[in-house]
């Protein structure tokens, strides 16, 4: 093994975003001298902003039995790779908890429950929000729901690919709902059991943004300032 380990940690560090989507699995299955590597790869990458790599090799150490792994997260890691920032007072752990297993469907209602929660108390009663509430949001807090996803998809998630997907389109909803895997024809996907609650989805499958009350208030979301402002 010790030759496999020397023969992946150059390309873990060096190679593109596919190579190294490649090796983080391998080196996960060589025990203890895998996630050696892959603590060290996390450890030399904090600096930066965490990106899906980072969300990759994360997950494998968050999802691992091994003790050196958990103390590893417990001392560098503790609340995930990406800045929990909140400017309401939101605790977005659990979020970063789902996430980090891969239980998207769990990780969509809390999201929807976050959503709610920044708007206020009457909101989190209504279970929904107006457009008028996501207008104003916090683009802080927007933006840590959205690094989540993004980190813990391989950057297929999110409100931003949701975004990016929706202009490129013009706006187009008709256009849209398919692509994202929202309507088949002239059939919604009906919630939840006909939406795919893993990364073989199309991008931007998720979060989920019921459209029983209309398109307002995902419209308002996908331009609010969070998207076009610099992370603060
Ligand atoms: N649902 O169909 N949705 C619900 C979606 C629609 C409906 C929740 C998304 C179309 C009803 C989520 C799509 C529609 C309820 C979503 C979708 C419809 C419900 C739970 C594809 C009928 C029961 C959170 C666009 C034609 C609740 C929540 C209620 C729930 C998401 C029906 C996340 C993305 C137009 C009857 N749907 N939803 O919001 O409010 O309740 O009655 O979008």
């Amino acid at each position: 093994p010790a030759n496999d380990i020397d023969s992946l940690r150059r390309p873990l560090i060096a190679g593109s975003e596919k190579v190294q989507q490649q090796i983080i699995p391998q080196l996960a299955e060589l025990g203890n001298e895998g996630l050696d590597v892959l603590m060290e790869f996390l450890l030399k990458r904090r600096e930066n902003p965490a990106t899906w790599v980072d969300g990759k090799a994360y997950q494998v150490l968050y999802n691992s039995d091994a003790p050196q792994a958990k103390e590893f997260l417990r001392s560098c890691f503790p609340e995930g790779i990406v800045p929990l920032k909140s400017e309401c007072g939101i605790n977005y752990n659990s979020l970063q908890q789902l996430l980090a297993v891969q239980d998207f469907q769990a990780a969509d209602r809390v999201t929807i429950e976050k959503m709610c929660e920044l708007s206020g108390p009457t909101a989190v009663q209504r279970k929904w929000l107006y457009f008028t509430e996501v207008e104003n949001t916090s683009a802080v807090d927007l933006q840590t729901i959205n690094n989540l996803w993004l980190v813990h998809s391989e950057g297929k998630f999110g409100f931003s690919v949701q975004r990016e997907i929706w202009l490129s389109l013009g706006k187009n909803w008709e256009n849209f709902w398919p692509k994202i895997g929202w309507k088949a024809g002239n059939s919604w996907t009906r919630y939840p059991n006909e939406f795919t609650w893993d990364l073989s989805a199309p991008r931007g499958h998720l979060p989920l943004s019921n459209q029983l009350r209309g398109v307002r208030v995902f419209a308002s979301l996908l331009s609010h300032p969070a998207w076009s402002k610099n992370p603060e």
